[in-house]
């Protein structure tokens, strides 16, 4: 409750911000696009991560002011840097904001008014989407569908770790699939559970490319991991091997140098 009352309160007072993390392709290390990554920055204290206030943020449904706020901002960073490089925008949207009636209505609106086309800017869902909108799984496919008809990509976040994940290949309207960083070998591939990871990751990749998706491999961290995508022919890497998440300005600064 207190977390509650402090995050509302830090809406209203705008101590939120954006940061990106950017996505490169792995055939000529060029980043592609950028994530937007949500922060909360209150006066005076440390950067407070996602991780400890969306869970309280969907619990209330707080989430649908705060992740309008996030597309907003993260559209009208975006446009210029899509103009300047051609680079896309991801964002991270919650269930909740799913099944908000007006959803496909706000991002239609955050394009229009940012400048961004349609076709450069993608959604990040996760696996669980059908089922923690509870009934109203409905209302959470005919948005993505609406979307995707304007030109708006549909990521599926965090890949491998939910449940019934075949099930939502085939069912959910998606075209990108990123691959959660659990599955990246944590060593250089010479170890039992290296060869492990490094088969589950191929079998990822090569069901996203039968199915005609790009893939995104996330917790890209090693040169080595970089090499064995490509190898394993992901199509896109994010990580802090490339860059961790930075505020715009740092990002459109790589871009400039790197784009
Ligand atoms: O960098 P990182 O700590 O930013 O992100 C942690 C988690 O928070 C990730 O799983 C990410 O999907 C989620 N997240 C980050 N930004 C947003 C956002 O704007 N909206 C939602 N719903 N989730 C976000
Ligand atoms: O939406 P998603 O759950 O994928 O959010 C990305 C999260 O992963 C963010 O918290 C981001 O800071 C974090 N992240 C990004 N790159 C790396 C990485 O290379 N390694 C690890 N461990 N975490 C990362
Ligand atoms: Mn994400
Ligand atoms: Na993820």
């Amino acid at each position: 409750i207190r977390l509650l009352e402090r995050l509302r309160a830090a809406v209203d007072a705008g101590e939120f911000a954006v940061h990106y993390q950017p996505i490169v392709n792995l055939d000529n290390g060029t980043p592609t696009a950028a994530e937007a990554l949500v922060r909360w920055i209150p006066p005076g204290q440390a950067p407070i991560g996602p991780d400890r206030f969306i869970p309280a943020a969907e619990d209330s449904g707080l989430i649908v002011a705060l992740g309008e706020w996030v597309l907003r901002r993260a559209c009208r960073d975006a446009a210029p840097w899509y103009q300047r490089w051609g680079t896309t925008l991801t964002v991270n949207v919650s269930p909740r904001q799913l099944i908000d009636p007006h959803f496909t209505r706000k991002v239609v609106s955050a394009l229009r008014d940012s400048g961004l086309p349609a076709t450069a800017l993608t959604l990040e869902i996760t696996e669980g989407v059908l089922v923690r909108s509870g009934g109203h799984a409905q209302q959470a496919l005919v948005h993505l569908s609406a979307l995707r008809a304007e030109g708006v990509r549909v990521a599926i976040d965090d890949f491998g770790t939910g449940y019934s994940s075949l099930a939502y290949l085939r069912d959910l309207p998606i075209d990108v699939l990123k691959i959660d960083r659990s599955f990246m070998p944590a060593g250089n591939g010479h170890g039992d559970g290296d060869a492990q990871q490094t088969a589950l990751v191929r079998t990822i990749v090569d069901l996203a490319r039968s199915l005609g998706l790009t893939t995104v491999a996330e917790g890209v961290e090693t040169a080595y991991h970089a090499d064995l995508l490509r190898a394993l022919g992901c199509d896109r890497g994010q990580g802090y091997h490339f860059a961790r998440p930075i505020p715009a300005p740092e990002l459109a600064m790589m871009f400039a140098e790197t784009v």
